[in-house]
């Protein structure tokens, strides 16, 4: 090829991916902006987010739950992987001191009776281990080892199928400042665990201690550190992320 033919070519070339990169960044800049002027979403059961956002997350949600299988376990590992230093993340909700003899978990069954249940009701249930990846939507994530009874094996043992039946569950500590919403199918998975151990001893006071959630279909944020209250409904529950711009489903 001629000296000058190869420098028509790269010229053409240079021009066409100038072309191709100014067109996508202008779409980008334009998109973000549409993005960023768009208004927020009206408050209430979520809150925070920018409306075209929220309806994505919400639309998200819908596919995630077609696409969610219930009989789909979780990767789990042995032991001997688990961390021996957890990580811990997010207190709220865990000030003030808590007594576990003092302590129990109010069950909110229909027109305000409330099922109340001991730690060591709770303990005499089948105990269920599980050693799996726990992931924060904040980027990280941790192999961790957890004990206590299946969500699932609560609701067989007091009976409560008639709550299970409904459509979410929510849950909230002791003076209500954390609490969640969670869709029924992730409650009732067979990895959903209350549980009142890490690493094989009692919950660390950071981690939850008397009992904590752990679902491990779900992001960190739904694992719910010092329960103290469980309701059922067919309505969203309220959820504390959700109300602060977070996608409520929070599915994996
Ligand atoms: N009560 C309560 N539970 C909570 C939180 C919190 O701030 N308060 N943070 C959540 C978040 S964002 C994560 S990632 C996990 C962290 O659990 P860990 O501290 O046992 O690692 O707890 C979840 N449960
Ligand atoms: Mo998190």
């Amino acid at each position: 090829m001629e000296k000058d033919q190869i420098d028509k070519q790269i010229n053409r070339r240079t021009f066409i991916s100038f072309t191709v990169f100014s067109i996508i960044g202008t779409s980008f800049i334009a998109g973000w902006k549409w993005l960023y002027n768009s208004p927020k979403e009206i408050p209430g059961i979520t809150a925070g987010a920018r409306e075209p956002l929220r309806r994505a997350l919400n639309a998200n949600e819908i596919l995630m739950k077609n696409l969610f299988d219930p009989k789909q376990l979780v990767e789990t590992y042995p032991v001997s992987m688990a961390a021996k230093k957890v990580r811990q993340n997010g207190n709220v909700g865990l000030k003030g001191p808590i007594i576990a003899e003092d302590w129990k978990l109010g069950l909110f069954q229909e027109r305000d009776k409330i099922l109340e249940i001991s730690l060591s009701d709770i303990k005499k249930l089948p105990k269920t281990e599980i050693v799996f990846d726990f992931k924060c939507v904040e980027g990280w994530d941790q192999i961790s080892h957890w004990g206590g009874v299946k969500f699932q094996d609560l609701i067989d043992h007091y009976k409560l199928d008639h709550l299970s039946g409904l459509k979410y569950v929510g849950m909230a500590t002791p003076d209500n400042k954390y609490y969640i919403g969670l869709d029924m199918p992730s409650a009732i998975h067979p990895q959903t665990l209350l549980c009142y151990e890490m690493n094989g001893k009692d919950l660390p006071i950071s981690h939850g201690y008397p009992l904590r959630l752990i679902v491990p279909v779900k992001y960190g944020i739904k694992s719910l550190k010092r329960i103290s209250s469980i309701t059922f409904s067919d309505s969203r529950p309220r959820d504390y992320w959700a109300e602060r711009g977070y996608d409520y489903y929070s599915g994996l």
